[in-house]
């Protein structure tokens, strides 16, 4: 319509009042670029798991069974990280445990490993100790790793040099290893791999003299240890995806991560050496007790 040139014009009043950012999402804006989209992605991905998870505590799960039902929700969960993280770093490879890999394209250096679900048989049986792992490597180094459990709302994140630190509501804890010296007072933790790697572990392990859980989850083991709730956490066989944000995580905490053997590269760790999370003090202790030249690891299926 046209405008006669006598006519005021009043602005109208914007009515899209912005919305008061919360306290969470202030937080989230400070963090580095990289851990803002990181922690962005991990929680858009793990809305549809807590539902999922709710499902699966109500044994609400579909006919099919709650296997089929896992699996939809693991590539579901992979699927909203994959697409993510496309829309915004389209050149950067992608490996994860399900779809496995995405190359890089015009030479990108990074790569984001992911597990969609770490903690699978818990998530199966409704136990809220699973999470989403994802991990920024740049090369062959790990440079960011956000853990997160969607159900608890825990968040777990840490960067090269940066520090570890867990997001609470009330603020971001710094995280570092357990201080504790003595194998005795210590809480041991495992998946069932390694009891089946070594002659006599677990017989040496009823008898132990420590606190010992297997627990599920190696991503959030590895957290564990870098909040010092673990001192120690061994296994077998582990898998890139399951690794990678943990490894960072407990070394920014102060902690340790090698093979049975000493090695501290992550390449050596995925080639079926054994994996040791743990502090400087209870190294030798754990080592001993392991007794890994008993050893007798097998090849995992996967190579990656
Ligand atoms: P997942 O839940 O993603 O399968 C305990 O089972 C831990 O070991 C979990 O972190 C689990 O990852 C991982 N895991 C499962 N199958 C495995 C395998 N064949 N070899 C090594 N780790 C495995
Ligand atoms: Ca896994």
């Amino acid at each position: 319509m046209p405008i006669i040139a006598h006519q005021k014009i009043t602005p109208r009043k914007n009515t899209m009042v912005k919305r008061k950012e919360t306290r969470e999402e202030k937080r989230i804006s400070s963090l580095s670029p990289t851990l803002n989209f990181m922690v962005k992605a991990v929680r858009h991905a793990g809305a549809s798991l807590v539902r999922d998870f709710r499902e699966i505590s109500q044994l609400q799960v579909s006919r099919k069974g709650p296997g089929d039902f896992v699996t939809n929700a693991d590539l579901f969960t992979e699927k909203k990280l994959v697409e993510f993280i496309k829309k915004t770093r389209p050149n950067d490879a992608i490996l994860s445990e399900e779809c496995g890999e995405v190359p890089a394209q015009n030479a990108s250096p990074y790569t984001w490993v992911m597990d969609p679900i770490d903690g699978t048989n818990n998530f199966l049986h409704a136990i809220p100790f699973f999470a989403i792992s994802l991990a920024l490597m740049r090369g062959d180094e790990v440079i960011a790793g956000v853990i997160y459990n969607p159900v608890t709302n825990e968040l777990y994140y840490a960067e090269k040099g940066q520090g570890a630190f867990l997001m609470t509501p009330t603020g971001d804890v710094r995280l570092r290893v357990s201080g504790r010296k003595k194998l005795e007072e210590s809480m041991v933790a495992t998946n069932s791999y390694a009891l089946r790697t070594v002659n006599g572990l677990t017989d040496r392990i009823i008898n132990n003299p420590f606190c010992f859980r297997c627990v599920g989850s190696t991503a959030l083991a590895l957290a564990q240890v870098a909040a010092g709730q673990l001192d120690v956490f061994f296994d077998c066989r582990c898998h890139i995806w399951d690794l990678a944000a943990g490894y960072l995580l407990v070394q920014e905490a102060g902690g340790i991560v090698q093979t049975w053997n000493g090695e501290k590269d992550m390449g050596s760790i995925l080639k079926d050496n054994g994996v040791l999370a743990t502090t400087l003090d209870m190294r030798e202790k754990i080592l001993n007790f392991i007794n890994p030249k008993e050893k007798t690891c097998k090849k995992k299926k996967k190579s990656v």
